[in-house]
This record gives structure tokens, sequence and C-alpha cells, in this order.
């Protein structure tokens, strides 16, 4: 391990507070990170929302080596290589109905960037040029790019940035501890909210606006899953004023709500969806967005010779990432994985619900193999308890995630009974602990 910490400028974490007691990993395999010392960890998050199918799976492993000894980078704008057309073909099989094109990206703030852009340009090339108002939701995430920060609604990843994108605004969030504590899946009440999208069309005009992008089940902010009617309603309106609905599935992608993608699961086909984590798996970093053909095909209209989408990145389709997609999905696929979290879904509910009642547990919810704790706040302090929650967990060998007061779980989908029993468990203990 390296003695000296001081020039790693680590990302959304406490510099100072981790550097003075280092939480590091050194190994993975399976359900499981180790130390550098040999400490076993229970991962209880997929490491972060991304290792869907487990750590070190062979079929991803040596996709990657293969790859890298044979074709370890090719030029992806006027060139390609023939995995990334294999990847394509394969994705769209698993899509939902009508979502067919792919572009690639390298993570989901490209992808959301991506997404935003194609957006816009999609109306312009069809001649509704004024349309270019992006609609996001109040404690919404979708990256740190200066669009996804825009359309986000979360404010610490947006005060110190400036004006950020013009002609943004924001519908309201649907969380609602009030009506909804305890849902068990889909909340009840909530479908309403939707109407907010009237309120901002009345404001702004309907040909004012490109799209409106949401997650379906809201991961960052802490597992906020969309009312019972609520994705629906949006549709429908999205759809009376010409407006695209995006989808940022970063989180929810590749079965973590328990079919290959929430819009399976919802039954709400978006425009566009974007996608990164569970497509490679998190071993390479790779993102996309998936566009139908409507939106596609209007791009398709110029002389033949010239470029029809001013976007791309050095690293799009990137053979590693490309090659280590091919092995996630292989593996997804042997095992049932993307829609596993079907099955599990009821024992994983019965076991963070049996934590009602412990103190300052305010709400619980689920659905798939995503949960949230929310927990009542230190008085003052904010963030800490659960906080103070996470390092408990660690200390006992489980690895969760928090954001605010909320304690979020989203272990990977290959997780056995036992090990959902042992990370409710420690859970249960730390949160008495921290009371
Ligand atoms: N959209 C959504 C919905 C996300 O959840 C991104 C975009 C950005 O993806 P990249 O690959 O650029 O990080 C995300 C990322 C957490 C957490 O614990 C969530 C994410 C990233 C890091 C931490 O809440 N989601």
């Amino acid at each position: 391990m390296a003695k000296n910490m001081d020039a790693y400028w680590m990302p959304f974490t406490a510099n100072r507070q981790f550097k003075k007691a280092p939480r590091l990993l050194a190994k993975s395999k399976g359900m499981h990170f180790w130390t550098p010392e040999g400490r076993e960890i229970l991962d209880g998050i997929a490491g972060l929302w991304c290792v869907n199918a487990g750590h070190a799976r062979p079929k991803i492993v040596q996709a990657i080596a293969e790859q890298a000894a044979e074709l370890d980078f090719a030029p992806p704008f006027q060139m390609a290589h023939p995995k990334a057309f294999e990847l394509a073909e394969a994705l769209v099989k698993i899509t939902p109905a009508g979502l067919s094109k792919v572009f690639y990206t390298n993570s989901g703030s490209e992808a959301v960037e991506t997404a935003l852009k194609m957006a816009i340009a999609y109306h312009r090339v069809r001649g509704d040029g004024a349309r270019t108002r992006l609609i996001g939701r109040e404690r919404g995430y979708h990256g740190v790019n200066f669009g996804g920060i825009s359309v986000g609604g979360i404010v610490a990843n947006r005060k110190m940035f400036g004006t950020l994108l013009a002609g943004v605004d924001h519908i309201r969030h649907t969380h609602d501890l009030a009506r909804n504590a305890y849902s068990v899946g889909q909340p009840q009440h909530g479908a309403e909210l939707a109407d907010d999208l009237e309120r901002l069309v009345a404001l702004h005009d309907a040909s004012t606006i490109a799209a409106v992008i949401v997650e379906p089940v809201a991961g960052s902010t802490g597992v906020l899953l969309p009312p019972k009617g609520y994705l629906e309603r949006l549709r429908a309106i999205c759809d009376k004023h010409g407006i695209l609905l995006i989808f940022d599935e970063v989180i929810t992608g590749f079965g973590r709500t328990g079919q290959p993608f929430a819009a399976q699961t919802f039954g709400v086909t978006p425009d566009l969806m974007t996608v990164a984590k569970g497509l490679t798996n998190g071993c390479v970093p790779m993102g996309a967005v998936f566009a139908s053909d409507k939106i596609h095909d209007a791009f398709m209209s110029g002389p033949e010779h010239l470029i029809e989408f001013f976007h791309g990145y050095t690293y799009s389709a990137h053979p590693l990432a490309c090659a280590a997609a091919l092995g996630t999905l292989a593996t997804y696929a042997d095992e049932g994985l993307l829609t596993r979290a079907t099955q599990m879904q009821g024992y994983f509910a019965d076991a963070l619900h049996s934590l009602k009642g412990l103190p300052n547990v305010i709400d619980i919810r689920n659905i798939g193999l995503v949960g949230g704790v929310e927990l009542a706040p230190l008085p003052g302090d904010p963030a800490k308890r659960a906080f103070n929650v996470f390092l408990d967990c660690w200390e006992q060998g489980v690895l969760v995630r928090t954001t605010g007061d909320i304690v979020a779980l989203s272990p990977p989908l290959i997780i056995e009974k036992p090990q959902i029993d042992r990370i409710v468990d420690v859970l249960g203990a730390a949160i008495k602990r921290n009371a």
C-alpha cells in the first residue's frame, strides 16, 4: 500500500476523514471484497450499484484479457470493430420493444449528456428547433456533468457550480413519507404528482420543451419508488405535448428491479434510455443511450457522406468495454440474473421490513433487489447518523451505502438468502448501536 496518501484527491469523499482512517479494498470475488489485511467484506451494494453479476466472474475476466491481447483500441469515428455491432445487437434483444438503437459512452454521466443532446438535436433536425428546454425532477441524480447537474435535483451537486445550463426546470419529487411510509414495492399515493409537468407546460409552453428526464426509481437520493400510475401518467403527458421522455436507468438497468430494465418492470417505455454500471458489470467503464427508431431515423436524412450527429468520445465502443459487456450479458443469461430479483424480492422485502420498529427508523422501501432504510437525522447533524451506521457495518464486514440519512442496499443479483439475512442482521445491529 502507498505510504503517502496525499496525491490522490478522492471523488465524492470526505478526503481528510478518509485519509485518517482509510477503508481499502484489495481483492474481490463473488459476493465479497477483501481488505489488504485479508478481512472479508460482504458486498451489500454491488460495488456502487454496478457489479450485478458479482465480482471476478470468469467469462468477463477472460473476455477482457483476450480482448486486450487481440485488439486494444480501435478508433470509433469513421471506423469500428466487430464487437461494437455484436454488442449492440445483443443489447437491443433485451431492451423494451422500440428502443433498438445504441449509442455508446463511457459512463452514466456521459450517457445523460448524450441523451439530452440527442433530444434537443432531434427536435431541431425535424424543424422544431424551439424545443430546447429540459425538464428534470427534484431529488434526481443524472451524473456530474453540466447537463446532468442542471436537470439533477441534488442541491449539494449544483450550488457550487454557477448558473448551470439555461432553460432547465424541474417537476416535484415523489417522496411522501406522510402517505407512503413502509410501502412494500410501489407506493399507493402520488400518481397525480406527474401532473406537475402540466404546470411547467402551462408556464413555458410545450413548444419550448425538448424532453423530461427521470430515474424510474431514484437511487442516489435514497431509493425513491414511483407511485403506482405515476410513470404511466408522465408518459401520457409527454405524448400529449410532443415532449420526449428519457428514463435514466443507470442504476435500475440490468436486472436491479426484477426485469432487464425498469421500463419493463413498470410497463412504461421511454423514447431514450440511459444505462451504464451493470452494462459491463462495473468491470470496464461504459455507458450507453438507447434510442427509438423514430429518433435515430430523424437524423438519417441529409447527404449520406455527412456526419449526422456531431457527438462521440475517443473511447466510445472501446474494445475492452465491448468485450466486458458481452461477457457480462453471457453471464447474466447463463444464470438468469436479469430476472432473478423477481424471485428474491419477496425474501429481501420481508428481511428488510423486519427492521421496522428499530430506533430512528422512519421508513423502509424496496423493489427487486434494491432497498432503502430511512433514519431520523441526528438533531442539527444531518447525514451523521447514517454515516455512523455505514462505518459500523464496515467494521462488522458488510458494505452498505448511505445518502443523507438513508441507507441504501443493492446487492449483486447472485445473492443468496443467508447473505440477505447477514446484511440485514448487521444493519439492524448497527442501527441499534447508533440510536
Ligand atoms: N444517472 C444515474 C441515475 C446514476 O445513478 C449516473 C447517472 C452517473 O453515472 P456515472 O457512471 O457517471 O457515475 C448515476 C450514478 C450512490 C451513487 O451511491 C450513485 C451513482 C454514482 C455514485 C454513487 O448513490 N450513480
